[in-house]
């Protein structure tokens, strides 16, 4: 890789002898010989690899250009609303927003971006902008995780393209390290958060207050993420080797140096977050994704930018740890560091993408090309990468903020394997961006893949990497102005150049704390990602891992619910049925404790069902207890199913939108249904009193359009019915709440008026206010607005101008008051990979419909917003696949090895299963507010 093969570094053997992999394809040719070597990708002409290179300018201008037009000095563009996010202006989005700390940071974060795509001109303008602009002594409390990566990275990615332009000669002659300037008072403002014992820094800092001062509000947290503590040595090195100033990269190593102190020993795995005070465990999941990721990427890193064993030992450690627990090719699952045999979770999240590339990187090619084919057909059906997806490949959280983690594994398997194929797969990527998230002002972030909604945000990595790493992957040499091989990448894909190695090297000497003194070896594989000579010129090598996996997320099968059937099929019934199960009688608790069943109710009023098997009074009994778990689990989510509907879309597809801007709209319990009828399309217009409460004063100007309401003063079905009274053939319900957005608030569906409701016959959709007056704005610009509703964005493109509009029925009634059911609802469900434990929560917030104003101000987390997916859980049609079989027998085989496996074999102190049972119980928690 670029990084690796910059520094050279001495290669040792690879792990296997590239003769080893010719052999593997050439049998694997004999034996499939149509499908696998027919299969191979064509390779790209120049011509076309140019075009989609110049595809990837073009786009990155939409999107910068919008940013510097529509939001500058903004931290961020809005895409939707075309306008700046400030920081305080807009509804608190939570931790996200503490990316914004009114510093430009998408154009910080562009600066080494225009760089690599040739737009040096624009750099130096950009530059000059920075310059002149920006202000770092501002009173607001920013993520040092963050504004150390965007920011600081930013601001040193482009001091070391801008020495280098100058020393070429021609741009940049003015410049006299003025980023480097500002980096390193940014420096200086982050580093009062180290002042802790342990050397982890506190996770936020008001960047003109600090930590300590009365007016800074902040200091007062305790925990951090270990990627948060662990992701800082790249940039803060580079800044102590730039400008001499030691103390930076003393920092950074002191937390390093005291989270490898804290891996749990025995499987050497670290946890998600970590007391910043005590250095406990707070959180002891373990992954490769969300809060863990970038800290194993600077430890590789951090020994190829600096040249320090002692990171590559450390990193070599943990690696080996996570290819043997968390990695179970082609997927990547949590563990618990202390008993890494359990999985901690049924579902992976986006952000573990990235760890292809980071395998690259290491030299280990083959579980990088399984993972990354995985995700590549999980995009394939979804679009995009939802934020988490279960291990039968259903979205579990539907948002896809534009993250680059993919494009950069699939840049880097092709640097590594030089297989056209990755370059297909970029092309999709593009295409995709175009057709789903490209918006009228920039690209818009999906709120839901499903249905193909946006979400106005635009985040500043989306610039920082999406647009280098494609570019770069269909770029040779010759289309960059310098060598991207004499640079590392960081975490955000900032440049730092190679010679930094050679840079005060004293720095690492004084300040190492590990003890190391001279690497063994023996212990550990001296890979170097020199794909040269591991591959020269065998794409087949990729395609030959790839193939077994063709179809595996298409043929899946949802594994818990195998066991579930499975179960129901090998014999007796549960003597308590879980549908006539109620916590309140006395007798259905002791049949529960016979089974080996308690009931736990949680603080926050939901009941958690747990079963130890040990713990029932017979065998029999405990069997019993595993039916009656299995049945309420699919109970449950069978009543999931009934309560919720899915989001629906409302697609706005007159000029100059064309499709574009897909705004997310809550469902109504009654009126069309449109997921089972095709869209309804038709031009807007305001209702006469524009509550919708009484018969319309306008009924000409709605009369075969999709009349709009504002929410409040009477019923949703009585708004729908003097709608469809007066000819409308759909409406949107506007909120009347000013502000509130499907960003900020779970999703809504609109309940009926308690009555039968049969008479509406048009489809009614519920908008959030902001994203209602983008639908109100665009009236007053363009005057003619049509829209589409339906239950998923159609595809956007100019041709739907043509489009014909489809008729609605009509029919009409009246009724009393508004109802609002919130779709907070959950069932929270862990599936256990032993037999012998289940456990079950029950979360029910749903309000009734007497709970109307209540419903108003209700909140929820982003978890709670996305309860919507749909579960397939009652048939098992279609085939499981090789790698569903594979995993059963995994499991099956873990088990079988495992002696607490299962509950008729164990034999374990009390003490002890009642000691794992908490800590079971806390995980489960802590996985519950798990939020990315
Ligand atoms: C980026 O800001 C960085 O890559 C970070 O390490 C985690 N991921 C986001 C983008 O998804």
């Amino acid at each position: 890789m670029s990084e690796a093969g910059g520094r050279g570094f001495g290669c040792r053997v690879p792990q296997r002898a590239p003769w080893s992999f010719v052999a593997a394809t050439a049998a694997l040719c004999l034996v499939s010989a149509t499908s696998v070597c027919r299969a191979v990708a064509a390779p790209m002409s120049r011509e076309e690899k140019q075009k989609l290179g110049n595809q990837v300018l073009e786009m990155f201008d939409h999107a910068y250009g919008n940013y510097m037009e529509h939001a500058y000095p903004a931290d961020e563009l809005m895409p939707l609303t075309c306008r700046g996010r400030v920081r305080g202006q807009e509804p608190s989005r939570g931790d996200v927003d503490d990316a914004l700390g009114k510093f430009s940071l998408t154009l910080i974060d562009s600066l080494d971006t225009l760089v690599v795509l040739n737009k040096t001109k624009e750099f130096e303008d950009a530059v000059r902008k920075v310059l002149r602009d920006v202000n770092l002594d501002n009173d607001v409390v920013v993520s040092v995780f963050e504004t150390n990566i965007r920011v600081l990275g930013g601001l040193l990615g482009g001091h070391s393209l801008a020495i280098m332009l100058k020393e070429k000669g021609e741009y940049m002659q003015w410049y006299n390290d003025e980023l480097l300037q500002m980096a390193k008072q940014l420096g200086y403002r982050l580093l009062p958060a180290f002042n802790t014992t342990s050397g982890l820094p506190y996770p936020r800092i008001n960047l003109k207050f600090g930590i300590r001062k009365p007016e800074a509000r902040t200091g007062t947290e305790t925990d951090t993420c270990t990627a948060c503590a662990g992701t800082l040595i790249l940039e803060f090195a580079a800044l102590s080797r730039f400008t001499g100033a030691t103390i930076f990269e003393e920092y950074a190593r002191k937390a390093l140096d005291f989270l490898w102190e804290k891996r749990q020993r025995s499987s050497n795995l670290v946890g998600v977050t970590i007391n910043i005070h005590t250095g406990d465990w707070v959180r002891k999941d373990s992954g490769v994704g969300a809060g863990i990721d970038s800290y194993y990427e600077y430890l590789l890193k951090a020994y190829v930018l600096l040249g320090d064993d002692s990171f590559l030992e450390r990193f070599n450690t943990h690696y080996d740890a996570i290819m043997r627990y968390i990695s179970q090719p082609p997927l990547l699952l949590d563990v618990h560091i202390h008993k890494p045999m359990l999985n901690a979770r049924t579902w992976m999240d986006a952000l573990l993408a990235f760890f292809p590339g980071l395998q690259v990187l290491k030299g280990d090619i083959r579980p990088a090309i399984e993972t990354h084919e995985m995700l590549y057909q999980v995009i394939k059906k979804h679009n995009f990468l939802p934020e988490a997806f279960t291990t039968d490949f259903r979205v579990h959280w539907a948002q896809h903020p534009l993250r680059p983690e993919f494009a950069e594994s699939t840049y880097f398997l092709y640097k590594a394997t030089g297989d056209p194929y990755y370059l297909e797969v970029g092309k999709t990527l593009i295409e995709n961006l175009n057709k789903y998230a490209r918006v009228p002002c920039g690209f818009a972030a999906m709120k839901d893949v499903r249905t193909g909604s946006h979400e106005d945000r635009m985040d500043s990595f989306f610039l920082a990497e999406m647009f280098k790493y494609l570019y770069l992957l269909f770029a040779d040499k010759e289309d960059i102005i310098f060598d991207i091989e004499d640079y590392i990448f960081t975490t955000e894909a900032h440049l730092l150049p190679l010679w930094l190695s050679t840079t005060n090297r004293s720095i690492s000497k004084k300040n190492t704390t590990s003890g190391y003194t001279e690497l063994d070896d023996s212990n550990f594989d001296w890979t170097c990602p020199n794909t040269q000579i591991l591959f020269p010129n065998d794409p087949l090598y990729a395609q030959s891992i790839r193939e077994p996996l063709k179809n595996v997320v298409d043929k899946s099968c949802p594994r818990g619910i195998i066991r579930v059937e499975e179960s129901f099929r090998s014999g007796a019934k549960p003597p308590l049925r879980a549908r006539d199960f109620m916590a309140t009688n006395p007798e259905h608790l002791e049949i529960l404790k016979k089974m080996g069943v308690s009931l736990i109710h949680l603080k926050d009023g939901r009941v958690q069902l747990v079963q130890h098997a040990i713990q029932a009074a017979s065998s029999i009994d405990a069997e019993d207890g595993l039916r009656f778990m299995q049945e309420m689990i699919e109970l449950s989510s069978q009543q999931q199913k009934e309560q919720q509907l899915p989001p629906r879309a409302v697609q706005i597809v007159s000029h100059p939108f064309f499709g574009r801007v897909v705004l997310t709209a809550g469902p109504a319990q009654f009126g069309l249904d449109l997921s089972k009828h095709k869209e309804t399309r038709g031009f807007v217009a305001s209702s006469k009193p524009y509550n919708g409460c009484s018969e319309l004063t306008n009924p000409e100007a709605v009369m075969g359009k999709i009349a709009l309401i504002q929410r409040g003063q009477c019923m949703f079905a009585e708004k729908a019915r003097n709608i469809q009274n007066a000819g409308a053939i759909g409406g949107i319900v506007i909120d009347d709440n000013e502000g509130s957005s499907s960003d900020t608030a779970p999703l809504f569906q609109m309940a009926g008026d308690g009555k039968d409701t049969d008479d509406i016959k048009i489809p009614m959709l519920f908008l959030f206010s902001k994203e209602g007056s983008i639908i109100l704005d665009a009236i007053r610009e363009y005057e003619e607005v049509e829209v589409l509703l339906s239950d998923k964005a159609k595809d956007r493109d100019p041709e739907m101008e043509n489009e014909e509009q489809p008729s609605s029925e009509n029919d009409s009634q009246n009724q009393s008051t508004e109802q609002i059911v919130s779709l907070s609802q959950t069932v929270d469900l862990v599936d256990r990979e032993t037999p012998d434990e289940s456990f079950l929560s029950s979360h029910s917030e749903s309000l009734s419909p007497a709970d109307t104003e209540d419903a108003r101000s209700t909140s929820s987390s982003e978890q709670t917003s996305n309860p919507t997916e749909s579960h397939e859980t009652t048939s098992l049609d279609g085939e499981c696949t090789d790698l569903d079989n594979h995993l059963q027998e995994q499991s099956e085989a873990e088990e079988d090895s495992n002696p607490n496996a299962s509950w008729g074999k164990k034999v374990q102190p009390i003490d002890s299963i009642l000691a794992d049972w908490s800590e079971d119980i806390e995980a489960f928690e802590m996985m519950e507010k798990d939020e990315l």
